[in-house]
This record gives structure tokens, sequence and C-alpha cells, in this order.
């Protein structure tokens, strides 16, 4: 019947005001009834701004009191800073083969007056010779072995002892003395704890960054852990500490230009440690200074035969396998200071 069916359809100018829905949906929903509202204040911004006056009488938008900010550390830095309150003692990290480079250049004003127990991973790759002014203030480890792990949870327990005597005087019950694990990426505080554990409880690679959230973990009936994410404090690090970061792999790769790090690791290594080079790149002319012509990337990917586009020496596949054997102590153990 032409009537009814002319009845069922919706009438084209009906269908319109509902689409442009100047007052309530028909169905009343929540849905339709925001998306009127954003249409109204499409258009003109004013009134939103009136509505706002009216919903707070006396009060316009520009006298409305602003909720005070909570104070949430935003930087690593100052994420550590209040973690570091919390915490009985701290162990901060350090790599043996570059002691002063991997150490926060605020630490003084990131620890404060917090017991520290300063200690040096890595031993097996360092030199011992370059590290005797550490020796009498910070445990120097290699985690390959066993050795040092009795030792270390002494000085733990003696840096926390008066906090522990002043706990039992005001009658508090004894807990484990919490013990934040700080340093830069890579340095082996993850290592450090699955070492005084004895199984892999953190997540462990030889590359910056693995550590990604706060981990507890209890390595001994008084002692509990916390295993931090990595610090690199990039802005105030200075030319030479980055330089040594980026040669033993402290700082993402990212963050530094490969064959040029290599080139000059290359020249600090064979000026501090000649012999090591003469071992490494055996006939290399090893006793100028300031560089010895022979000791280059170049002559270095010749002996290695490491032969790039039109048989040139290729620099960057030379620049990786001196960065990997400095990195893992092939060419002998050293230490940049
Ligand atoms: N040879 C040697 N390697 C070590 C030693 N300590 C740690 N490593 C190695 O160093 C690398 C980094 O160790 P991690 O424990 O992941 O270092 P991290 O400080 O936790 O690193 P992020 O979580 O990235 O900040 C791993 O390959 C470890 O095996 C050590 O004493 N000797
Ligand atoms: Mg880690």
């Amino acid at each position: 019947m032409p009537a009814s069916k002319g009845r069922a359809k919706p009438p084209s100018g009906s269908k319109s005001q509902v689409k442009k829905g100047k007052g309530k949906s028909p169905a009343g929903g929540d849905s339709s009834a925001s998306t009127n509202r954003k249409n109204k204040f499409a258009g003109d911004p004013r009134a939103a701004k009136k509505t706002w006056a009216r919903m707070a009488p006396g009060v316009t938008t520009s006298d409305k009191p602003k909720p005070p900010k909570p104070k949430v550390p935003t930087t690593a830095f100052q994420r550590l800073t209040e973690q570091i309150k919390w915490v009985d003692v701290v162990f901060e990290v350090l790599d043996a083969r570059c002691p002063e480079a991997s150490r926060h250049p605020r630490s003084d004003e990131i620890f404060g007056n917090k017991p520290r127990v300063t200690v040096l991973t890595k031993a097996d790759l360092a030199d011992m010779n370059a590290l005797k002014d550490w020796q009498a203030t910070s445990e120097i480890l290699s985690l390959k072995n066993q050795k040092g792990k009795d030792k270390l949870i002494k000085s733990a327990l003696a840096a926390t002892e008066s906090k522990r005597e002043a706990m039992a005087r005001r009658g508090i019950l004894p807990r484990p003395m919490r013990v934040c694990v700080v340093g830069m990426p890579n340095v082996g505080k993850s290592s450090l704890i699955n070492w005084l554990i004895g199984i892999h409880k953190t997540k462990v690679a030889d590359k910056p960054g693995v550590t990604l959230g706060n981990q507890w973990v209890r390595v001994h009936p008084q002692l509990e852990l916390l295993d931090t994410p990595g610090i690199l404090p990039a802005g105030a690090l200075s030319k030479e500490s980055a330089i040594r970061l980026a040669l033993f792999n402290l700082m993402p790769s990212g963050n530094y230009e490969l064959e040029e790090i290599a080139r000059t690791g290359l020249a600090m290594v064979h000026s501090r440690y000649p012999k090591l080079i003469q071992a490494y790149m055996p006939g290399a002319v090893v006793d100028k200074t300031p560089v010895a012509e022979e000791v280059t990337l170049e002559s270095l990917a010749r002996r290695r035969s490491l032969i790039g586009l039109g048989a040139q020496p290729d620099h960057m596949r030379a620049a990786s396998l001196f960065l990997t054997d400095l990195r893992s102590g092939r060419i002998g153990r050293i230490t940049l200071n």
C-alpha cells in the first residue's frame, strides 16, 4: 500500500534534525548527549566558557583555582633520589675497567648521608694495578667466581648496624635491611644480585638498558636488594667519561659513533698498554708517540683480512672487532682511569 509505505520511511526533514541534535536525543542516551554537547561547543569556544561559568557561579574560567600539581618525580635522577630516601644502604656499582667514569658525577648529591658500599665489578677484565687507590674503599669483585660474597654481605650488615641498633632501642621489630643497587647501565647490578643468591632471579644481558623496572630480592635473612634500571647522566658527563662508557659498552650504541670511538679507544689503549697492543697486533710499531702510524683501524682491518668494497680495508668491521675484543678481555686486562 503506497500510504503505509510512505509512513514507514522517516521523513527526510526529521532525519536531518536528529543528526544536528540541537536538543535531547530521542533515546536520551549518554553517547548522543555528549555528541550534542561537543557539537554545541565545536563552532563557538565562548559557548563552552559560558557553560563553565554557569556550573561554578561567580567564578570565571580564568579565576578557577587550578588543583596543585602532585610532586611526581619525572626524571630518572629524581626517581632515584626519591627511592634512596626509603632504603637503609646503597650499593653503588661501578665497572672496574673505568670506575671513575662509571660513577655518577652527582653521586654525593644523590646518596647524601646514606650508608654506601662501593662495588667494582668485572675485576677479571680489569687491571688490578690501576685499582690500588680503590682497594681500601671498595669491594672489587669478579662475578665470574664465588670469591668475596661473605665479605660483601658483612660490609652491608656493618653499614646498617647503627640503624638496626637504633630500631632495637626504639622497640621496633627487626626487619631485613633494604639495599638499593644503583649504577650506570650494564655495569652488572642485576648480575650482582644473582651472584649473591646463586640463581638467575633478575634479567641479565650484555647490553645497556636491560633492567626496566625495580625488583626486590631477598639475598640474606637480613638483607633485601632492590635491582634498579641503569642511570646514564648523559648531559652531565665529561667527554673523557663518555668515551670510556662507550668503549666498555656502558651506554646505548645510539649515543656514539662506533668507528670514531674505536679509533680513539685504540689510540688510548695503545698509549697506556703498548705491550697488549703488540700482542694483539704483532709487528705493529708500538714505541712511537703519541700514536704509532701502524696501530690504526686500517692496519687492523688488513691484518684480519677485513676487506670491503673496492678491495679497501673495511674500517667499520675493524672498529666493531676492536670493540668486541676490548670488551670481552681478549686484548687483555685494561683499566682506563
Ligand atoms: N666478565 C665479567 N662480566 C660481568 C661481571 N659482572 C657482570 N658481567 C656481565 O655484564 C653484563 C651486564 O650485566 P647486567 O647485570 O645485566 O648489568 P646491569 O647493570 O644490570 O645492566 P642494566 O640492567 O642494563 O642497567 C652481563 O653480560 C654480565 O654477564 C663480572 O664480574 N665479570
Ligand atoms: Mg640490570
